[in-house]
């Protein structure tokens, strides 16, 4: 039988801008479920945030490849494409199935209970996929258990209402089908430079998950939910064969913490070392990870870890306290310099919040300039779909609360006027262009992708400052 996947393109500028000019990454998650469609049987993957006229390619490939099942991905913000694109390819033909999966339909799979949607998969895709495609072989109902749900169950709004079910043990887990996507459209920024020059700043980039889950519970954020607050771990031998494989020098690990098992990521490291495998990671890590085990970065350092993403949210005041992060201003401070001694470099990301002042914008600038060497990021504070915080403020969204989640649009009031509030958090990006390692360093790298990155980073800057402008957009 015949299978399209698909990955929809986002909808608000921001979110585009981002991935043409700094990170696309591949669609990992169509990839394991691709990995999960038995042998005999044919699947594509769509990602439609690559096209220039997605909603025409899409509509191409339902008519190149007349599937039989349709599967769409989605974070929240893109859960109303998902269901766009299902009405096309009902329109396409009546007869296909299609099948929601994906963050949103994890968390909110009562959202997807419309017209066009007949299967919701819950959780791990992997797994629940195959057997819906045995299933459909075999002519049997499509909805089992408390992983693939539909509309049409007396039982689903029981289902849907019930927390997400448990991931499948992580070896049975399929490998990713990275074959099925165009390689040479994933890349993420590169500025880590220990040789202070770069071949390229935007080199392929491929991603990887190691492990699932956090053992924290920001209040921000919903994986804890997601995952049950379990963390499941994948076998350092499973993930260095899995790298092996990979084709790709640079790699995105895109695990919600990475590094929380000192043990076993030191028994990856050392394996890497061991059987010669050279390339250059990418990962997030918590700030009191770094200041727990310097070591263990150290030797990753050593094995091509060139860049560590830390949510440091707020280098001052109550913040993290209020975020439940269960680290404070010390340790961040402390994260930071080991990074630096040891010559990882920092990807900061910090934490906007809705009720900021513009003394608030001025003091995080001055934050921001005091890292500097590091690659600086923010986003908006906003309750995520899923958490008790969503539930708390449902009253006080000023706009649709899944569009908008995308922790770059606030949907909660802002003190400043929108206007005002946008343009500032703007010039909080052109402020960390100056405290960028590449400028800082003086690094070199190609004429051509100087201009580039000129160009990419001030129609970025300019998207950020015209933000305000999308919530006439609305629907609310
Ligand atoms: C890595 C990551 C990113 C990467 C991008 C990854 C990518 N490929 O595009 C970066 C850093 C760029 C990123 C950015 C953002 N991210 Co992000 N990200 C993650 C993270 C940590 C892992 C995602 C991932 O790659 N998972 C690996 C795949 C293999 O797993 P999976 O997505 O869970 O998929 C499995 C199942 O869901 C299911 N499944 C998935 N799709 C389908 C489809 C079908 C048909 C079926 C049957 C099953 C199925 O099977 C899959 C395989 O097991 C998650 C946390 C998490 N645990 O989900 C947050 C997360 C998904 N991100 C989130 C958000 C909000 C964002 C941003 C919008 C905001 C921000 N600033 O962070 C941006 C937007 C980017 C964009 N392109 O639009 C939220 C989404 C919440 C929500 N309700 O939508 C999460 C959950 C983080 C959080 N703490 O809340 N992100």
């Amino acid at each position: 039988m015949r299978i399209l996947l698909v990955k929809p393109h986002p909808q608000l500028l921001i979110a585009k801008r981002l991935q043409e000019g700094f990170l696309h990454l591949e669609p990992l998650e169509l990839e394991i479920v691709a990995g999960g469609v038995p042998a005999e049987d044919e699947v594509s993957i769509c990602d439609l945030g690559v096209e220039n006229k997605p909603l025409r390619k899409f509509h191409e490939q339902l008519k190149m490849i007349n599937p039989h099942i349709v599967g769409f991905t989605g974070y929240s913000s893109q859960s109303a494409m998902v269901k766009k694109l299902a009405k096309m390819s009902k329109e396409y033909d009546p007869s296909v199935i299609n099948v929601a999966g994906g963050v949103h339909a994890t968390i909110i799979p009562a959202d997807y209970a419309v017209d066009g949607i007949d299967i919701i998969v819950r959780g791990e895709g992997g797994t629940t996929f195959r057997e819906i495609v045995n299933r459909y072989k075999r002519g049997q109902t499509l909805y089992f258990g408390d992983v693939s749900l539909s509309p049409k169950d007396p039982d689903f709004q029981k289902k849907a209402e019930m927390p997400p079910p448990e991931f499948p043990p992580v070896h049975d887990i399929p490998r990713p089908r990275r074959d099925l996507v165009q390689r040479s459209k994933y890349f993420c920024v590169w500025t880590s430079a220990p040789e202070n020059r770069l071949d390229t700043m935007f080199p392929r980039t491929a991603s990887m998950r190691t492990s699932t889950g956090c053992a924290f519970n920001c209040s921000f954020c919903v994986v804890h939910y997601i995952m049950r607050g379990k963390y499941l771990q994948r076998t350092p031998e499973d993930v260095v064969d899995e790298i092996a494989q990979i084709k790709e020098d640079n790699i995105y690990f895109v695990d919600d913490e990475t590094f929380l098992n000192k043990k076993r990521m030191t028994d990856i490291a050392n394996l890497l070392l061991e059987k010669g495998i050279k390339k250059k990671y990418i990962s997030w890590a918590r700030s009191d990870t770094i200041v727990k085990h310097p070591e263990l970065f150290r030797l990753w350092k050593e094995t091509g870890l060139g860049l560590v993403y830390v949510g440091l949210e707020a280098m001052r005041g109550s913040q993290l306290d209020n975020y439940n992060k269960r680290t404070n201003v010390e340790t961040n401070r402390k994260a930071v310099s080991i990074l630096r001694e040891i010559g990882i470099t920092l990807h900061a990301s910090f934490i906007v919040d809705p009720d900021f002042t513009v003394k608030d914008f001025v003091s995080l600038e001055k934050d921001v300039l005091d890292l500097c060497p590091a690659e600086v990021t923010f986003t908006v504070f906003s309750p995520a779909p899923g958490t008790e915080l969503f539930q708390k403020h449902k009253k006080d969204y000023i706009c649709d609360p899944f569009l908008f989640y995308d922790c770059m649009h606030t949907i909660l009031p802002t003190r400043l006027g929108l206007k005002k509030f946008y343009e500032h958090f703007g010039r909080l990006s052109s402020v960390a262009l100056r405290a960028n390692p590449l400028r800082v360093n003086k690094v070199r790298v190609p004429r051509k992708e100087v201009l580039k990155v000129i160009y990419r980073g001030t129609r970025y800057i300019f998207a950020l400052r015209n933000m305000y402008k999308d919530y006439t957009l609305d629907t609310k």
